[in-house]
Formats: C-alpha cells, structure tokens, sequence
C-alpha cells in the first residue's frame, strides 16, 4: 500500500513537473540542479526552412537561434528565459530538466541535445519555453538518431505542438505528415497548425489553393475530434515586398500560446489541489488503518495473558495425570476415599494395622470425580486442543507501521493540512491577483 503510496505520489509531482524519484533519474551524474516542470512547453516541429527558428527568434526578440534555407536546425534546442544569456550542452540540459531525461537518454540524441538561455520577457517568455526541432525533409537526409522517436517523446510533455507547414512546396512533405498523423493519435487537441511564409506567396488565389489543399490532407491524416484550422503567418521583419492587406494571424498565436499559459497554470494548481486532497485522504486512512491494528494487537495481548494462564493451568493437569499414572497409581484410588490406598502398619509383635490414607481434596480430585475417569482424560484433551487453537487465533498479531513511519506520517498529514493546501490556496489568489492587476 506504500509502495502504491509513493508511486502515485511521483505520478503527481511527474504530472504537475516537479522532482521525480532518483531511481528514474538513472544515474549520479544527473544529480544537477532540478528546475522540474515548470513552464508551458511549446513543441515547434514542421518541414525543413519551415520558419520555425525565425518564429521562435521573433518571439523572443532575439537571434537565440540559427534560421537560413540551409538546414540549420539538426538538434533539439530548448529556448527560455533565465537570469542571463547561456547555451547548456546536452548533459547539463539533461541534468537540469528531468522531464527531458528520456528523450536525452535515446541513442545519439545527448550531443544533439541544448537549451538556450535568454534575458528577453517578451510575451509570455516568463511562462513559456519552446523546443525548436530539427525540420523534416523527404529522401537521404538521415540523422543520427531516431528524430521521430524524439519528437513523439516530448510531445507527451507539451502543452503546444506548433506545427509549421511553410507553402514553397514543402508543406506535403511526406515525412512531416506521417508525424503529424503519428502526433495526433494522442495529442491532436494540443496540435496547432501553422502556414508559415505566407508572404511569399502574394497571389490570393495561390493561397486559397494551399490552404485548401493542406487542409483536406489534414483532414485525412488527423483524427480530430475539433475543427482544425490553419493559421497564415509570416514573420513582418522577413517579408521584402509590400504585405499589405496578407492575413498574418501571428498575434492569434502568441494569444493561443498565452491562453495554453494560463490553463496550464490552473491545471497545475488543479491537479496539485487534487492530488493534494487525495494524498492527504491517504494519509488519514492510513494512520487508521494503523490505530486499528494497534487497537487489535492490545486486545491480542489480553487473550495473550489468558490463554497462557488456561494453559498453564491445562500443562500442570497433564503433568499431574502423567505423575500419578507414572507412579503406577490408580488416579482413582488416590483421589477417591472409598477406594482410598490402604496402608499396613506391622507392629513388632507382629499385629497389622490397616490404615486408609485421606482422600485428596484438590481441584484436580474434584474434577476427576465430578468427570470420571476416561472421561475427564478426554475433556483435558479437548481443552487442550481447544486452548490451542484459540492462543493461535486470538493472539495473531496485526502488522503496524514502525514508529519512524509513524511519525514521518503524521509529519506529511500535518504539513499537507497546514502549510501545502494553504499555500495552494494562497498561490490561487496570487494568480488572479496578477492577472487582475497587472498589465503584463
Ligand atoms: N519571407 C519570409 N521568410 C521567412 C519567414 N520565416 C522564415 N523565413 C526564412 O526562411 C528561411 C528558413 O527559416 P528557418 O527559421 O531557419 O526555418 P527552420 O524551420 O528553422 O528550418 P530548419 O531549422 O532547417 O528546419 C530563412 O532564410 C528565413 O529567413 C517569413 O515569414 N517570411
Ligand atoms: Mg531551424
């Protein structure tokens, strides 16, 4: 039941980000720091030159990463705000972020592994952080590692999938539609789809075709249960020619992205209100749980005291029964003074004087008396077997908690009753402070 404890308990902290176990960190070496979970995780994915990099450079209104027609993209970058600009390889990534831990450990994938570190509180860089990805292409390009497998790993542990579809004739890349269709089997409501560079492509004609065309491919591949819409955008900055009246629905994203902020935010302090509840519900049947043992193991010592003291008493009434038939005496006669033992008394001049001895008064006479011979052998039998089983059923012992655990128990009650709920609660009125007073 501990063991069940304690594993729903990790579930939660997994669930809400916080440490996980050592045992799931696998090792020493990635005893770092543990910033657990705690932002809204934004996964980019999409086709090579998507303009994935770009969007995440203008979100955060800096050149965190590198965008060109190349493929610049080859590794997963983690890009959020800390107190000062900072790259971390792989293993400190690793390190820092538990929920990463999984995806590092994957073949290949360690060297290919980074996180950005940025000053810039654009938006909602406070709250979130991205993933940049490398871009999917069609044919040879292989990577050293499995990208997809990557890519499905974290994806569990988003609130966001980006996907960028950018029109130049990439947007079908097969490639990227298989992870899209293998995406959207489970996370299809976290999924947002993005026509990139919209800006490129003038000709409203040209765009209505795109749309509809990705669309419809879209539709095919994933099984949504909601409406799923294509967002246009382009990056301002980027466009050469006059946009003019293009449609660029950048800023409904960054609103998606900060409303994914602020349900992740009360999730979060949903599901650690509830596991809260619950653990503490947990706690208390325990501790229960362990006072009824405690109650039934004194009763178990009472039997304890009687059945030894019925025992006693049924030994010494063996003992006796073997000591009088051991003598070769009649039970009978040495209890009962009708058939009293007789004793001789030669006198020197030769007269015999017979003398009956006195019956025994004793319990054991009385109850030999009273039950007869072979019968009262019998019921000592029977007591004995009785008295047996009963000292073995009534004194069985109930397992209890050791006294540590006791005390780390009550401990963890009183802490979750008077100090987590409440600061739950008071992070709860934080929140909508913020977010009636402040502007940002
Ligand atoms: N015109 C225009 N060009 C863009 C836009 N966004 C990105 N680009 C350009 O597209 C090219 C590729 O952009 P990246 O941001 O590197 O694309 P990516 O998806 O990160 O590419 P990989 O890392 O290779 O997967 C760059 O030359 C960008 O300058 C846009 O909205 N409009
Ligand atoms: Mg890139």
């Amino acid at each position: 039941e501990r063991e069940r404890m304690r594993k729903e308990l990790q579930d939660a902290r997994q669930r809400v980000g916080g440490d996980m176990s050592k045992e799931d960190h696998g090792s020493d070496e990635e005893d770092g720091a543990d910033l657990g979970k705690d932002r809204t995780t934004c996964l980019l994915i999409g086709n090579h030159s998507a303009g994935k990099s770009s969007f995440v450079n203008w979100y955060v209104g800096e050149k965190v990463q590198v965008e060109s027609v190349a493929m610049e993209t080859a590794g997963f970058c983690l890009i959020r705000k800390g107190g000062k600009r900072a790259r971390w390889k792989g293993r400190q990534t690793s390190s820092a972020f538990p929920w990463l831990r999984r995806a590092a450990r994957m073949e290949g994938v360690m060297d290919f592994l980074s996180t950005e570190i940025v000053t810039s509180t654009r938006f909602d860089m406070r709250r979130i952080e991205f993933i940049d990805t490398p871009g999917m292409v069609d044919g040879s390009v292989r990577y050293p590692y499995d990208v997809d497998g990557v890519v499905e790993e974290l994806a569990g542990h988003c609130s966001v999938i980006l996907v960028f579809l950018d029109p130049i004739g990439k947007a079908l890349v097969s490639r990227c539609m298989r992870v899209v269709e293998m995406l959207s089997r489970k996370h299809s409501s976290k999924m947002l789809f993005v026509l990139s560079k919209i800006d490129t492509m003038k000709d409203q004609h040209d765009r209505t075709n795109v749309v509809a065309q990705i669309a419809q491919e879209l539709q095919f591949r994933v099984k949504a249960s909601h409406a799923m819409k294509i967002h246009p955008i382009y990056i301002p900055s980027k466009s050469k020619a006059e946009t003019g009246s293009l449609p660029n629905q950048i800023d409904e994203i960054v609103d998606i992205l900060r409303r994914a902020c602020d349900m992740r935010a009360q999730d979060v302090m949903e599901n650690l209100h509830d596991d809260c509840k619950s653990m503490l519900a947990r706690t208390v049947a325990e501790l229960e749980a362990h006072q009824v043992c405690v109650r039934k193991n004194r009763i178990a010592n009472l039997w304890w005291v009687l059945m030894s003291c019925v025992n006693l008493l049924l030994l010494s009434l063996a003992l006796y029964w073997f000591a009088l038939n051991h003598s070769s005496l009649d039970p009978l006669l040495v209890c009962d003074d009708q058939h009293g033992r007789t004793i001789e008394w030669t006198y020197a001049d030769n007269t015999i004087e017979e003398e009956r001895l006195p019956a025994r008064k004793n319990f054991y006479c009385m109850a030999f008396k009273a039950a007869g011979g072979i019968p009262f052998a019998i019921l000592l039998l029977l007591g004995t077997a009785l008295s047996i089983v009963l000292s073995l059923r009534k004194t069985r012992k109930q397992q209890t908690m050791s006294p540590s655990d006791v005390v780390k128990l009550r401990k963890n009650r009183k802490n979750l009753e008077q100090v987590t709920i409440k600061n739950i609660e008071e992070l709860r009125k934080k929140y909508v402070r913020h977010t009636l007073e402040e502007e940002e």
